[in-house]
């Protein structure tokens, strides 16, 4: 049998315009699909996509959204594909780490998460990775035990994850505790307060404050140089004048949380479910919202990605 590097080139797809740029040391963003199929409706979701797309360009980096198409973690989705991941949407199944090796043996297409984009991005060497949102510890998860695998791959993957901190569809300090405990730093972006994703106040401080992409970059090459396996989080909030009204956010996802205990929903269908429950309740005010943090976060993750190619020269 072929050694696995050779057999890995069977499942892992990276574009030619993203293999150059790692070979030549230019900074590469990673970008995650399940945001395009389950997170944003059609087709705002495609056009978000090419979007956050040209923000990472306009400000001198390699964009590389990951999906997986026809049995393939593909690393950098052509246009097409993305138009396709978007139209399909809830249709695309949500690809996490235990999806994966289902999804590549039979030839499936999958939604990466933040998971399963960490994981692709890191075996093709992209180190940077900007998304709107990550999941963590759910409210009740001491009785239902859901916790994300996002925050387990934190703890084994090295990419740094550019995100607007978690939405209060999700326990915000027990989502803090257990990246403690899995030791993955969260630094916050110019503030000492983690923000909420539609607000930039949550009440909980993250671990430390970074000013400078620099600072954020050497940290992250460091963890990697004394074999501190694992990623970082790094928060960014929205910007103040797209932020949501705490009071008025948080009493829409405490109404979609009813909703979805009320319907039984479970597993891998209740983060969909919330962030679709929220855009209805809120006539769409937050699918705004999110689309602008997305936009923050990409920009923030070009500007990383130099900074950590700037290292290696
Ligand atoms: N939170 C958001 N938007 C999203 C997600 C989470 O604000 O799109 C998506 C991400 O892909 C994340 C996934 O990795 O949901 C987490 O799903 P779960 O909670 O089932 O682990
Ligand atoms: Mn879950």
């Amino acid at each position: 049998m072929s050694n696995r590097y050779d057999r890995l080139k069977n499942y892992l797809a990276v574009s030619e315009e993203v293999q150059k740029a790692l070979e030549s040391g230019k900074p590469v963003v990673a970008l995650e699909s399940t945001i395009i199929s389950h997170g944003m409706p059609y087709p705002r979701n495609v056009e978000t996509a090419l979007n956050v797309e040209r923000i990472i360009r306009d400000h001198g980096a390699v964009p590389a959204t990951i999906a997986i198409i026809k049995g393939k973690m593909t690393v950098g989705c052509t246009k097409e594909q993305i138009e396709y991941l978007g139209k399909r949407g809830l249709d695309v199944p949500k690809a996490s780490r235990r999806d994966l090796p289902i999804l590549l043996a039979r030839g499936e297409d999958g939604a990466t998460t933040v998971t399963t984009t960490m994981i692709a991005a890191a075996l093709a060497g992209i180190h940077v990775f900007a998304t709107g949102g990550i999941g963590g510890v759910h409210r009740g998860a001491e009785v239902t035990m859901d916790i994300s695998a996002d925050l387990e791959e934190l703890a084994q993957t090295p990419v740094m994850v550019i995100c607007a901190g978690c939405k209060s569809i999700l326990d915000i300090g027990l989502t803090l505790e257990y990246l403690e405990t899995k030791g993955v730093p969260v630094l916050g972006w110019q503030t000492e307060e983690m923000p909420a994703f539609y607000t930039t106040h949550s009440g909980f401080k993250v671990d430390y404050r970074v000013d400078t992409e620099e600072e954020a970059a050497r940290a992250f090459a460091i963890k990697q140089v004394c074999g501190l396996k694992g990623g970082m989080l790094l928060t960014n909030p929205i910007p103040s004048e797209y932020a949501m009204d705490l009071d008025y956010i948080n009493a829409n996802i405490d109404a979609a949380l009813k909703e979805c205990e009320e319907l039984g929903i479970k597993g891998k269908k209740i983060t969909p479910f919330l962030l679709d429950k929220i855009q209805k309740l809120t006539g769409g005010a937050s699918l705004e919202a999110n689309i602008q943090l997305v936009y923050n976060n990409a920009a923030l993750g070009a500007r990383v990605a130099a900074a950590m190619a700037a290292l290696c020269d």
